[in-house]
């Protein structure tokens, strides 16, 4: 078919709560069930563009949805045009602010245009941005969070078997000794052949950022602290950069290529990690992928595998994809991981079919 005829006709949103097989205790919240949206766009034609959110919390799921169907009236009729689709719906949106949900609601129907785009063409989305699928290496980012050391340990010991070189720890207990002990628990675990990260998911001040942060430096071993901060004090993060060596990550809350611009120019973080449901969906990361390389940054992926695998396989400073298997459940063909590295399963578009059964046993 001609892409030019290929039309939107509507978004059909189903609000799903799907079990956790390893729930997370980070600093700042639980995320014990995985509470998804799953966006499909009609064409006029027999495509089907598919993508999922994740809310957050289940108390999110219902303003999401309705946003995504306010969107989804504004683009009836409209070319599955993803930079058209951008443009209209950032117009639209520029008096309230495209921000947080608005933008959650964007990087959904963005997915589901270029996966559409993708099926009409026969073609993974990898191949329609100009690259070829490739394995990418990934680290086990499921569990791990504030926990006891017994079962922390055990749980370092089991995402390794699962297949990992490399797995990440949330870090920002209630004092800089226990954050201390679990880290020299995982490390020992894990052996020094495993790649370690740690995330303080925002639960420090600046200054208990930097004493934490050089605690880290001297104990050795850590690829990087993420989030040691509030996700928006780029001037804050700027000054842990600078006095802490491990290299700093942050990324997963920039809210579009525009936020990560401003970060870049703060000097606040030495890698970066946008989130394709924050950062603008396929269309959005293009662009930050473009920052990364201007500033020489390594980019990393935030949750969303299935995308983000064929997102890290075009970009440039391609770093680390972070595995989840939250969406898992749903999917007739989830991510396979190989030899550490996740592998892109689709034949074309973004590859999620929906195992219809398992939608229907986890709906809300
Ligand atoms: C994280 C993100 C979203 C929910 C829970 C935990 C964490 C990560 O910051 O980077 O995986
Ligand atoms: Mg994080």
């Amino acid at each position: 078919m001609k892409l030019e005829k290929l039309k939107i006709n509507g978004l059909i949103v189903r609000a799903l709560v799907v079990p956790m097989r390893r729930p997370l205790q980070t600093s700042t919240g639980a995320v014990s069930v995985a509470p998804l949206l799953l966006v499909d766009l009609k064409t006029n034609a027999e495509i089907i563009g598919r993508s999922y959110l994740f809310a957050i919390g289940i108390h999110n799921l219902r303003p999401i949805a309705a946003l995504l169907d306010a969107m989804g009236e504004l683009l009836k009729g409209d070319v599955v045009a993803p930079f058209e689709i951008e443009k209209k719906l950032r117009a639209r949106y520029t008096l309230l602010g495209v921000h947080n949900m608005v933008l959650f609601a964007m990087s959904a129907i963005d997915m589901c245009a270029w996966d559409a785009l993708g099926q009409a063409l026969g073609q993974p989305v990898a191949r329609l941005l100009g690259g070829e699928p490739r394995p990418v290496r990934a680290y086990n980012s499921n569990g791990l969070g504030i926990q006891e050391l017994k079962p922390l340990a055990k749980e370092a010991q089991q995402l390794v078997a699962e297949g990992f070189s490399a797995v990440k720890l949330r870090l920002g207990r209630s004092t800089v000794a226990a954050d201390l002990e679990a880290l020299r628990v995982v490390k020992k675990t894990i052996g020094p052949k495993v790649t370690l990260m740690v995330d303080f998911n925002q639960a420090l001040t600046v200054a208990e950022a930097i004493r934490r942060g050089r605690m880290i430096d001297e104990e050795g071993g850590v690829l990087w602290i993420e989030e040691p901060i509030r996700a928006d004090d780029f001037a804050g993060c700027a000054k842990v950069a600078r006095e802490v060596a491990t290299p700093i990550q942050i990324g997963e809350n920039f809210m579009g290529p525009e936020q990560m611009a401003q970060a870049i120019a703060a000097g606040c973080c030495d890698y970066v990690m946008p989130d394709a449901q924050r950062i603008g969906g396929i269309t959005g990361w293009l662009r930050a992928a473009a920052l990364a390389q201007g500033a020489g940054l390594e980019m990393s992926s935030h949750l969303f595998p299935e995308a983000s695998c064929q997102l890290l396989a075009v970009t440039p400073t391609s770093h680390w994809l972070e595995y989840v298997d939250w969406a898992a459940p749903i999917l007739d063909e989830p991510v396979r991981i190989e030899n550490g590295k996740a592998i892109v399963v689709t034949g074309a578009g973004l590859g999620m079919q929906w195992n219809e059964k398992a939608v229907r046993k986890y709906a809300l």
